[in-house]
């Protein structure tokens, strides 16, 4: 299934004009709209390929049909979501969810679709069929040495499949922890899981990263190995310059400030980069600007004034990945809203003052500095990422577009309404 390139001109003919209208009134007020376009241009970001069927919860799964049911069709998706919005040219792999079985066809269909292959995810928190050991009580911290054997080994596979598919780094998730008190000797299995994320590290080859994300809490809920941005910035130390911290924005605990966190790991240079989502409670993956746009924005603020010289697209290194899946929307028109959200936020971001900013806070001008945080946040930048959508060959509105050129639909037709991809 595509969207036929005419499609998109037409759609985007019927709405110049009142975007036209849009665009020069917002564009009037920002000094360098040029660039800001540009920048908005070059931003891509990765999805994931576990959020393209309807996630489930662990009480039930509710398929909305039209499912991809192989790695094929997943790249077949995120290719024509790329097409919509020209802000979505990467995919993350999951490994064994996602079997690059002939990885030369995957990265051919790949490239005809303007796609690359971002950040490798391996699995040890799921046991699978025919693997010998469980991993029930962890993987890397494991006790017994042939569980963690078994995990490292299955990551080093899954570098190997990045390799041949051209990706350049790992994000080692671990589900690692314990749920009761007592039940594991906390310094034992920092140990053992640093001594097991060292062998990965080693399997690297030499233009890799290795991000390791942080989680604060579940599926254990006493401690987790790698519960926090602390722990993980341990771990990514003490392994070496290759291994960076991953900000998954639903791994905190309730009102963290997670844009100071990113502003100092930035600052360490070892920030590895994002799963973006949004979350009301706790690692809920909801839609990304669905709940706290605001904090969205805040953390690309830093990002912007962070990042400095350093461009933001995937020239910059950062890993800017989607992790978002839920029950009850459609999930390729979740995903167009989470990317677009991401722009918003980044378009918003790049309008601040950045001079009086620091003039205000130099000066201790506190009601100042909101002030120019807030313009920027309330500037209305859609007409802005419509632009630069457009220019790129993009649709001006690719969620009305996916709905009137009737996209579930033609999927449902062509893959059948009974189907689950694989994913969370
Ligand atoms: C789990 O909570 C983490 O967010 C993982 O990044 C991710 O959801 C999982 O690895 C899916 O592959
Ligand atoms: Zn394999
Ligand atoms: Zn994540
Ligand atoms: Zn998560």
């Amino acid at each position: 299934m595509q969207v036929e390139k005419y499609i998109i001109e037409g759609h985007n003919n019927d709405l110049l004009t009142q975007h036209t209208r849009k665009f020069d009134f917002v564009a009037a007020d920002v000094p360098n709209v040029k660039t800001v376009i540009q920048k908005l241009r070059d931003f891509q970001v990765a999805i994931p390929s576990w959020a393209l069927g309807t996630g489930g919860t662990r009480f039930g799964r509710f398929s909305g049909g039209g499912e991809p049911r192989s790695i094929e069709e997943k790249i077949e998706d995120v290719g024509l979501l790329h097409s919509l919005n020209q802000s979505g040219g990467a995919i993350s792999l999951h490994i064994p969810w996602d079997v690059p079985e002939n990885a030369q066809a995957i990265k051919t269909l790949a490239a005809q679709h303007g796609l690359r292959f971002d950040a490798m995810n391996s699995n040890t928190f799921q046991d699978q069929k025919d693997q010998q050991h469980s991993y029930k009580f962890g993987s890397l911290q494991h006790v017994d040495k042939a569980v963690r054997k078994q995990a490292i080994e299955h990551n080093i596979d899954v570098i190997k499949h990045g390799v041949e598919l051209g990706s350049d780094s790992i994000t080692v998730w671990l589900s690692d922890g314990s749920c009761f008190p007592g039940q594991l000797n906390f310094r034992k299995a920092f140990q053992r899981t640093l001594e097991g994320l060292q062998e990965i590290y080693a399997a690297l080859p030499a233009n890799w990263k290795m991000f390791v994300e942080y989680k604060a809490f579940e599926p254990n809920f006493y401690s987790m190995t790698v519960g926090d941005w602390g722990q993980s910035l341990l771990y990514a130390t003490k392994l070496g310059p290759k291994a960076y911290t991953l900000v998954d924005l639903g791994h905190h605990l309730p009102n963290a400030n997670i844009e100071q966190i990113v502003a100092l790991l930035l600052n360490e240079g070892k920030l590895g980069g994002f799963h973006f989502n949004d979350s009301k409670y706790g690692d809920d993956d909801l839609t990304v600007g669905s709940i706290n746009p605001y904090q969205l924005f805040l953390i690309f603020n830093e990002l912007v004034e962070g990042m400095d010289a350093r461009s933001m697209n995937h020239a910059s290194d950062l890993g800017w990945m989607i992790d978002a899946s839920h029950n009850v929307k459609d999930p390729l028109e979740d995903l167009l809203q989470s990317v677009e959200a991401i722009k918003i936020a980044y378009a918003q971001a790049l309008l601040v003052d950045t001079k009086a900013l620091q003039q205000a806070q130099d000066s201790n001008d506190v009601a100042r500095a909101q002030e120019i945080l807030q313009q920027a946040y309330r500037t209305d930048v859609r007409p802005l990422v419509a632009e630069a959508r457009l220019q790129a060959g993009g649709a001006l509105q690719p969620l009305a577009l996916y709905r009137s050129a009737k996209v579930r639909e033609q999927l449902i037709k062509d893959r059948g309404q009974k189907t689950v991809a694989t994913g969370l």
